[in-house]
C-alpha cells in the first residue's frame, strides 16, 4: 500500500497525524515530532490565554469519548514565543507543523492565522466547529453551522494572509445534507481553502455515571468523539468528497481506533487522517501501532 500522501501541496510520509485538541504545549509538540505521526497539529489556540473548564472535562469509554475542555491554551503571547521552536522540532524530523486556530470573531481568526504563519506554521486549520464555548451560561454559536459567518471568517483570513496561504477548515458533523452542501459551496468559493477537516466532535452529547453527568462543565453537555463517531465521520467525508472540488483535500477524523479505520476514511475520500481519542488513550505509540495495522490489511 502506498502510504505517501499530501495535503495542500504539503508532502506527508503517510496519512496519520494527531488531531487538534491534543497538543497545546512545546513539550507535547516535541514529543509528537519524535513520534511516528506524519505531521504535528498544535492547538486550537486563541488570542487570550484560557484556563479551560474545571472539574470533569474528559471521559472515555469503550464506545465513545466526551469532552468539554473549553479551549484551554496559553494564548497568542505564548505561541508567538514557542511556535518557532515547535516548527523547528517538527521540521528537524521531516514533518510539517499544522496549527489550529479558534477566534471569537472573523478578525481574531485572521490575527491568529497570520501569527501562526509568521511563526512557522506550514498550514493553518481554522477551527470552525468548537462545540464547548459558553458565556454567562449561554452557548456560543458553532461557526460552521452558519455559512454566512463562515464566509465572513474566510474573507477576513484571506485579506490578512493572502489567497496563496495553505488553510484548512474544520467542520462539525452536519445532520442536514443540504446545510453541508451550502457550507461546502462557501468553502469551494474561497481561494484560501486547500483542505477540509471532517469531523470535529458531535456537539452537546450527554453521558451519565450513576446520577451525575460524567462531564461537570456546560451543564454536562460535551463533544462526542471516539468509535461511535466513526460512521458519522465517514459519511461526512464521503459527502464532502462529492461536494468539494478535487484540489481541496479532506482530512478524515472521528473514531479512528484501528488501522482498518484509517483505510475506511481513505476509501471514503480522505487524503489523510487524524486521531484524538485514540492518541489521548495510547499516547505516541498509537501512530506506529495503527500504521502497522493499516499495512497488514490484505489487498489494501
Ligand atoms: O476545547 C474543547 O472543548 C474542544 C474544542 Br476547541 C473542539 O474543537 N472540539 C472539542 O471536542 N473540544
Amino acid at each position: 500500500m502506498e502510504l505517501q500522501t499530501e495535503i495542500a501541496g504539503i508532502a506527508l510520509d503517510h496519512p496519520l497525524m494527531n488531531a487538534a485538541g491534543t497538543c497545546k504545549l512545546l513539550e507535547e509538540a516535541q514529543a509528537l515530532s519524535r513520534s511516528a505521526a506524519a505531521a504535528v497539529m498544535v492547538g486550537s489556540i486563541t488570542l487570550q490565554p484560557r484556563s479551560g473548564h474545571s472539574g470533569n472535562v474528559y471521559w472515555s469509554g469503550a464506545h465513545y469519548s466526551l469532552n468539554s475542555l473549553g479551549l484551554p491554551n496559553r494564548g497568542a503571547e505564548y505561541y508567538q514565543k514557542v511556535l518557532p521552536q515547535m516548527a523547528d522540532a517538527a521540521h528537524q524530523e521531516g514533518k510539517p507543523l499544522f496549527v489550529s486556530v479558534a477566534g471569537f470573531s472573523p478578525r481574531e481568526y485572521a490575527e491568529l492565522a497570520n501569527l501562526a504563519f509568521e511563526k512557522g506554521a506550514d498550514l493553518v486549520e481554522l477551527n470552525l466547529s468548537c462545540p464547548n464555548v459558553w458565556r454567562s451560561g449561554a452557548q456560543e454559536r458553532v461557526i460552521c453551522f452558519s455559512s454566512a459567518l463562515v464566509a465572513k471568517v474566510l474573507r477576513r483570513v484571506e485579506e490578512r494572509v493572502g489567497p496563496e496561504a495553505k488553510v484548512a477548515a474544520k467542520l462539525s458533523p452536519f445532520s442536514d445534507p443540504l446545510a453541508l452542501a451550502k457550507v461546502a459551496e462557501v468553502l469551494s468559493r474561497s481561494k484560501i481553502i486547500k483542505a477540509v477537516t471532517a469531523v470535529n466532535t458531535f456537539p452537546n452529547a450527554l453521558g451519565y455515571a450513576g446520577e451525575e453527568p460524567v462531564i461537570s462543565a456546560g451543564d454536562g453537555f460535551a463533544g462526542l468523539g471516539g468509535p461511535a463517531l466513526k460512521p458519522i465521520g465517514l459519511g461526512q467525508v464521503r459527502q464532502l468528497r462529492r461536494l468539494l472540488p478535487d484540489y481541496i483535500q479532506i482530512i478524515g477524523v472521528g473514531g479512528i481506533t484501528h488501522g482498518q479505520d484509517i483505510w475506511e476514511y481513505l476509501k471514503s475520500g480522505a487524503a489523510a487522517t487524524q486521531v484524538a481519542t485514540a492518541y489521548l488513550e495510547r499516547q505516541e505509540r498509537v501512530f506506529s501501532a495503527l500504521l502497522g495495522e493499516l499495512l497488514e490489511i490484505p489487498g489494501a
